[in-house]
């Protein structure tokens, strides 16, 4: 029987998502605004740990300072209530008008000033709140026309602003990271940043690169035409997968946001046992969107379909682990082999290019068994051992 959600399980939802109002480029909101109040309590009450938000998700772009003050009192009663946390904060610097060219890469660069502003000023708040993450999504931040956008100097503004908000933070002796999230394009005909490799190569760039990894969405790296299970695993080996946006995707097309699962579930089969077992221990965080089609029963239905496919998926990735078929047939596709260093202990090439003991012929006949290791992890995915 499959467990039921609890905070143990470190599930997280961004405000944005329960919230989302099903307002798209070709039709009108079919739900109501969601009271963030009600947000927690209605996730708190189906096992979430956490919620997450941008600035403008809690308080109207432009409030007052009464208003301000207010609505993050009424919120954090709230989250102390449902005993929820913040892992998370992030800034939006994409909804108004003022963003249309970007924030931290604008030409405009009365627009970037403005827009680093609003995120250190929601960095306090995030401190506040005691989110040990802080994610920054450039969904403006790219270009439609390459006559418009000197890339290279776009990417010396985003450095700049990044090494401010490091600066920043360590200034304030915040204890917060920053987590790039990639995307490949939508709103913008092209975002910068757009894959995981990008980011992280633009991560060694920066004056504190300790305190900036990537916030990887699964259905962002699978719209490039990417595995995104290769992409989590690089971010992991180099060290830098401090966040991780779960949802789902059908492929290159539009960022349907699906919940997790429900685009290509044997990825998210292998992402799972990716993250139970290759050391990630942050939030299992979901950043989908409910369908349009949803009532706000579908909506809570959608949050906990979230959670219930995660577990199940975690479930099966374990008995996928524990099975005495599949050691036998990781055996036979050296699956362990991988790990064993190519020169021995204190060989040198010089070693190396003396050893001529190889026959490729032999080595070229032999199968590595993929074929039934991979049906194994199928049939475990399905349920189906
Ligand atoms: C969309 O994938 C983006 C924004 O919702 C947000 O800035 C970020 C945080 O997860 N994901
Ligand atoms: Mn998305
Ligand atoms: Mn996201």
């Amino acid at each position: 029987m499959t467990s039921t959600p609890t905070p143990a399980d470190r599930f997280s939802f961004g405000l944005w998502t329960v919230g989302w109002r099903g307002a798209d480029p070709f039709g009108d909101p079919t739900r109501e605004a969601l009271d963030p109040v009600e947000a927690v309590q209605r996730l708190a009450e189906l096992g979430a740990y956490g919620v997450s938000f941008h600035d403008d998700d809690l308080i109207p772009f432009g409030a007052d300072e009464a208003d301000r003050t207010h609505r993050i009192a009424r919120w954090r009663k709230a989250l102390d209530a449902a005993g929820l946390v913040v892992p998370m904060a992030t800034t939006n610097l994409f909804s108004h008008p003022v963003f249309k060219d970007g924030g931290l890469t604008s030409n405009d660069r009365s627009v970037r000033r403005f827009a680093l502003r609003k995120v250190l000023r929601n960095l306090d708040l995030a401190a506040e709140l005691g989110a040990a993450t802080y994610v920054l999504w450039g969904g403006r931040e790219g270009s439609e026309t390459d006559a418009g956008k000197d890339v290279r100097a776009a990417l010396e503004r985003y450095r700049e602003a990044m090494n401010i908000l490091t600066q920043y933070v360590t200034d304030q002796h915040y204890p917060i990271r920053f987590a790039l999230e990639p995307k490949p394009n939508e709103p913008r005909g092209d975002i910068l940043l757009p894959t995981i490799g990008h980011a992280l190569a633009f991560i060694s760039s920066l004056d504190r690169p300790e305190l900036v990894g990537v916030n990887p969405e699964v259905g962002h790296e699978q719209m490039a035409g990417l595995n995104v299970v290769h992409g989590v695993s690089q971010a992991l080996w180099q060290g830098k997968l401090f966040h991780i946006d779960l949802n789902g995707q059908r492929g290159p097309r539009f960022d349907q946001d699906l919940i997790f699962g429900h685009g290509d579930l044997l990825s998210a089969f292998f992402l799972v046992d990716l993250l139970e077992h290759g050391g990630y221990h942050g939030p299992r965080h979901f950043d989908y969107k409910p369908l349009r089609t949803e009532d706000r029963a579908g909506v809570w239905a959608s949050a906990a379909a979230n959670m219930r496919t995660y577990l199940l998926l975690r479930e099966r990735a374990a008995a996928f682990r524990a099975d005495p078929e599949v050691h036998r047939a990781l055996e036979t596709s050296k699956v362990a082999q991988l790990s064993i260093p190519t020169l021995r202990r204190g060989e040198t090439y010089r070693d190396l290019l003396a050893d001529n003991e190889f026959d490729p012929r032999a080595a070229g006949e032999k199968g590595y068994g993929f074929v039934e290791l991979s049906q194994l992890a199928l049939e475990h995915a399905l349920g189906a051992r």
